[in-house]
Formats: C-alpha cells, sequence, structure tokens
C-alpha cells in the first residue's frame, strides 16, 4: 500500500483528553475548515472512507486523578476505535491518514499499522520524544507517553489493544525535531539506540541530510514508512496552535521539504497530524500549514 494508489481514509480522531491543554480535540475539524479535503481532491485522490471517531470529552467536574497515566480508560477506548478504523483502512488498501487529537491517537494508529505490517519504519516527528511511561511521567499526560507504548516499555501498552500487532522495532524508529526530553527519555533514547535527529542535529547536517538518512533508516528492509507528525515539531513561530509549544523549532522550509522528500521516497505507508490546538491558534494559521505539510507528503509539489 502506498499513497501513490490514491485512496484515502480520513480518519479524524477528535480527542484532546490526554493532552496538556483544552483544544485539541477541534484539531480534526479545523484541518477539514482549513481546506484539507479539497487539497486531497486536488491532488487526485479518492476519499474512500471518512469516519469520526466517537471521543469521550471531559466531563464538566475533573474529578482529582492519580497522576500517573491520566485519563487512562478514555485512551484505552479511543486507541481500539483508532486501531479499528486504521485496519480496515489497510485491509482495503487504502491510505490511512489520521487527524488528531492529541498525540496519544498514535497508539490506536500503531496498533492498527502494526497489526497489517510485520516490519514498520516509523519517523517520528516532534520537540518531545512520547517515551514516558505510567512510572516515569511528570505530567501524568499521556500523549507524551504514545511511543512507549508502541514499543512495549510502558505497562498500558500495544499488547492491551485488541486487534494490534507487535511493538514497533526500535532500530526502524526515527526521530526528527527533538529539543524538550525529560531526563528518562534521553536514558531511553541512548540505551535503545534509537536514531534521533535533534534540532541541534538538524543544525549542523541540515534538513536535506537528516531526512534522506530518515528514510534510509525507516524505509530500507520495512514495509513501508509511518510518519507521525506532531505539529510541535515546528517553531512556535510556524505553528502557534499546539498545546505545548517549544522554542528553536523546525521551519516552514524544512517541514515542507522533509515532507516533499518522503513524498518522492515512495515510502509513506500512512500518516497521522496531531496536536493541531485551534484555541492558541492565530488566524488558523497552524492549521492550514498542517494542511500544506499534508499535501506535500500526498505529492503536491512546487512546479
Ligand atoms: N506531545 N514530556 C512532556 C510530558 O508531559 O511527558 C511533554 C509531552 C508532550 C507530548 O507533545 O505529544
Ligand atoms: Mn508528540
Ligand atoms: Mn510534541
Ligand atoms: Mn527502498
Amino acid at each position: 500500500v502506498s499513497a501513490y494508489q490514491k485512496e484515502i481514509a480520513l480518519i479524524k480522531v477528535p480527542f484532546g483528553l490526554a493532552g496538556a491543554r483544552n483544544g485539541a480535540e477541534l484539531g480534526p475539524d479545523e484541518l477539514v475548515t482549513a481546506g484539507l479535503k479539497r487539497e486531497i481532491a486536488s491532488l487526485g485522490y479518492r476519499l474512500t472512507r471518512e469516519v469520526r471517531v466517537d471521543c469521550p470529552v471531559q466531563p464538566a467536574n475533573v474529578p482529582a486523578r492519580r497522576l500517573t497515566a491520566k485519563y487512562l480508560n478514555e485512551v484505552q477506548q479511543v486507541s481500539e476505535k483508532v486501531c479499528q478504523e486504521v485496519s480496515s483502512t489497510l485491509e482495503e488498501g487504502a491510505f490511512p491518514l489520521v487527524l488528531g487529537g492529541d498525540h496519544s491517537v498514535a497508539i490506536g494508529t500503531l496498533a492498527g499499522l502494526t497489526a497489517h505490517y510485520q516490519k514498520l519504519g516509523v519517523i517520528w516527528f516532534d520537540a518531545h520524544a512520547d517515551l514516558n511511561t505510567e512510572d516515569h511521567s511528570l505530567t501524568g499526560n499521556m500523549h507524551g507517553m504514545s511511543l512507549a507504548a508502541g514499543l512495549g516499555h510502558s505497562t498500558f501498552n500495544l499488547s492491551q489493544i485488541r486487534g494490534a500487532g507487535s511493538f514497533v522495532d526500535p532500530s526502524k524508529l526515527v526521530y526528527i525535531g527533538l529539543r524538550d526530553l525529560d531526563l528518562y527519555e534521553k536514558k531511553q533514547i541512548r540505551a535503545m539506540g534509537i536514531r534521533a535527529f535533534t534540532m541541534h542535529d538538524i543544525d549542523r547536517l541540515g534538513m536535506k541530510h537528516v531526512i534522506e538518512q530518515a528514510i534510509v533508516i525507516a524505509g530500507s528492509g520495512t514495509d513501508g514508512i509511518h510518519v507521525s507528525f506532531d505539529m510541535d515539531c515546528l517553531d512556535p513561530r510556524e505553528a502557534p496552535g499546539v498545546g505545548t509549544p517549544v522554542p528553536g523549532g523546525l521551519s516552514y522550509r524544512e517541514a515542507h521539504f522533509a515532507m516533499e522528500c518522503l513524498a518522492s521516497s515512495n515510502h509513506v505507508v500512512s500518516m497521522e497530524l496531531v496536536e493541531v490546538n485551534p484555541l492558541l491558534d492565530q488566524n488558523r494559521h497552524t492549521a492550514r500549514l498542517g494542511v500544506g505539510l499534508i499535501a506535500s507528503v500526498l505529492g503536491k509539489t512546487i512546479l
């Protein structure tokens, strides 16, 4: 399966309980309002399925909860639904495009992808590593635990999700854009030998080298590359509408260039774009940028 079969399923996941601030649950509708479907159609894709995953919303009175993993049951419910939708999409031979929501939606996406692909490559664009476990998180926000769940490091992990496949192979995982890591996450990246292109590496090597290396690591000897795109990988000046902005991120062109290279690699088999927060955005800037980046992955070129 690749984007080039020109069939796409749009999987909207309006879930924000696992994020740091309110508003990520409004992301999918905001991306559609910003013109996502028009872009998809003008690139010649057929939308074979459009689903809106039914997500629990914040209760009026939030009970005090243990800090370890807030809204664990809700994350589990959403993960199972997303897993099912991604699995069905892949069975139908279409390209899953998952719209978050906070980054915890990645748990369900990875569950569905691993069910279908034995060897999945993953490129994780993010300011953060999302490698915390229930025992190590300083916030209890599960959007910071999604890759730990994908790799099987946390107690709540892919094996608890009905229909999921095996864990993500850390040697086929690449980070791009890191600049805000917790101490435990740094240790984990080193201990597991995960390839991480931090902002320092991008400054030093340039995005051209970084994305080419990333495509080699995630794309050779795998069934394809999943692009997990957290909008906070971008500099907050480009993408102010995110729940956990961190200065010193990717520029507009660095991000687009990476997406364009991924498109020409022909290795991308799915994408998710998460953490668009319309409540914190300015003039729909972040959502419009998100739409543009999706278009680039799907093959939109300048000329
Ligand atoms: N994200 N490391 C911090 C935490 O709360 O664990 C931030 C996580 C951010 C997660 O942006 O997807
Ligand atoms: Mn993230
Ligand atoms: Mn992030
Ligand atoms: Mn190849």
